[in-house]
C-alpha cells in the first residue's frame, strides 16, 4: 500500500553476527501454570520437600540461572494458580526456566496452562527530541519562548532513561498486575495498519495522554510479538492498587485507538510475591 503508513525498515548492517540476542532490548516471557493435586499427593514427602526446595530457588531473581528479571505472581480465578514473567537478552536462559522447572522434583505436579512470548521495543509512536518539539510548537508553545525550552531540555533528559526503561526495564516495586494480549484490527473499513503514520501517531499520543494520567498509579510495559505469538502485543500493567487496573483499562475503551482499533485476548490478572509466599498461598506441599 501507500508507503507513507509504513514504518522504515531498521538500518541493520548486512554482516551483523548471527544471534539470538536482539538488537536491540530482551527477549520476555510470560509463562502461566497450575498444579496438578492429583500428582502432587503421589509424590513422596521427600519429593515434595525437594521440590518446593528446587521451585524456591529456581525462581529467586538473584538465583544461580535467573534471567536478568524474574517476577512470581499469584494469579486470581482458575485461570492458572501462578504466573512468571521473564526478561533477558538470551531466549534460551528464559525457555530453560521453564525446562528446569519441569525437571524439578516438583515437575510431574506442574501444568503449562499458558504461554506468551515477546520481545521488549520502543514503540514507533514515542516522540525523538525533535518531535516531541514540534508538537510542543503545534500545541501552541512559542519555540523561543523559555518554558518551550524548558521542556525540550525536560524531555532530552527523560528520553534516554525512557528508552532504557522500555528496552531493558527495572519491573516496578507494586503489587497488582494485569497480563493480557491485543491486536489492533484489520477489517474492512477499520484497518489500523491501512492508516497513515500520522493519523497513528496522533491516536496513540491520546492514548500516550491518558496513560499519564495515571501516573504514579500504574504503569505499562508492553512487549511486542508480531511475528512471535498468537497476537501482536502483550500489555503488562502494574498497579499500586487492583482498582486502578480496572480504571485504565476502562478509561482507555474510549481512547479512539481502543474504542475503535484494539482486540483484547484473555486477561490474567495476578499479585506480585516471591516463590515461597506463592507456595504457602497455594497449600504447597499439600497438608
Ligand atoms: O512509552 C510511553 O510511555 C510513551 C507513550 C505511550 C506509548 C507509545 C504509552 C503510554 N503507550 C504507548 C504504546 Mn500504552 N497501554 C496500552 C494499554 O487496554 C487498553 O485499552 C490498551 C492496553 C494500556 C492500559 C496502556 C497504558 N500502549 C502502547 C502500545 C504500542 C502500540 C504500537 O507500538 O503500535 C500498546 C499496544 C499500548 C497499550 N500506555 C501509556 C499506558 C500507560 C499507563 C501509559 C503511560 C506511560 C506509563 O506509565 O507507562
Amino acid at each position: 500500500m501507500s508507503e507513507i503508513s509504513s514504518p522504515p525498515a531498521p538500518a541493520h548492517a548486512e554482516e551483523e553476527a548471527v544471534s539470538l540476542v536482539p538488537l536491540e532490548g530482551w527477549h520476555c516471557t510470560h509463562l502461566f501454570y497450575r498444579f496438578d493435586r492429583a500428582v502432587l499427593k503421589s509424590l513422596s514427602p521427600a519429593e515434595r520437600a525437594a521440590g518446593c526446595q528446587q521451585l524456591v530457588a529456581l525462581l529467586d531473581p538473584q538465583g544461580e540461572h535467573a534471567p536478568a528479571r524474574l517476577q512470581t505472581s499469584i494469579v486470581s480465578g482458575h485461570k492458572a494458580d501462578f504466573a512468571l514473567m521473564m526478561l533477558d537478552p538470551d531466549p534460551l536462559k528464559l525457555d530453560a526456566l521453564h525446562q528446569r522447572l519441569m525437571a524439578s522434583a516438583l515437575g510431574p505436579a506442574l501444568v503449562p496452562v499458558w504461554s506468551f512470548v515477546s520481545l521488549t521495543e520502543v514503540s514507533e509512536y514515542v516522540p525523538t527530541v525533535e518531535q516531541y518539539g514540534r508538537r510542543l510548537v503545534e500545541e501552541g508553545e512559542d519555540p523561543d519562548s523559555a518554558s518551550y525550552k524548558a521542556k525540550l531540555r525536560a524531555y532530552e533528559s527523560r528520553e534516554a532513561a525512557m528508552r532504557q526503561q522500555r528496552l531493558m526495564p527495572e519491573l516496578p516495586p507494586w503489587p497488582s498486575t494485569c497480563f493480557y494480549p491485543m491486536n489492533k484490527k484489520r477489517e474492512v473499513g477499520e484497518n489500523w495498519f491501512l492508516l497513515p503514520f500520522e493519523k497513528r501517531n496522533r491516536l496513540m499520543a491520546e492514548h500516550g495522554r491518558s496513560g499519564m494520567r495515571f501516573g504514579g498509579k500504574v504503569t505499562q510495559l508492553i512487549t511486542v510479538s508480531v511475528g512471535l505469538d498468537d497476537w501482536e502485543w502483550g500489555v503488562t500493567l502494574w498497579a499500586r492498587n487492583p482498582q486502578f487496573l480496572k480504571e485504565i483499562v476502562y478509561r482507555m475503551r474510549f481512547d479512539e485507538a481502543s474504542a475503535r482499533y484494539a482486540v483484547f485476548g484473555p486477561f490474567y490478572t495476578s499479585y506480585v510475591t516471591t516463590a515461597q509466599h506463592m507456595l504457602a498461598h497455594c497449600r504447597i506441599p499439600p497438608e
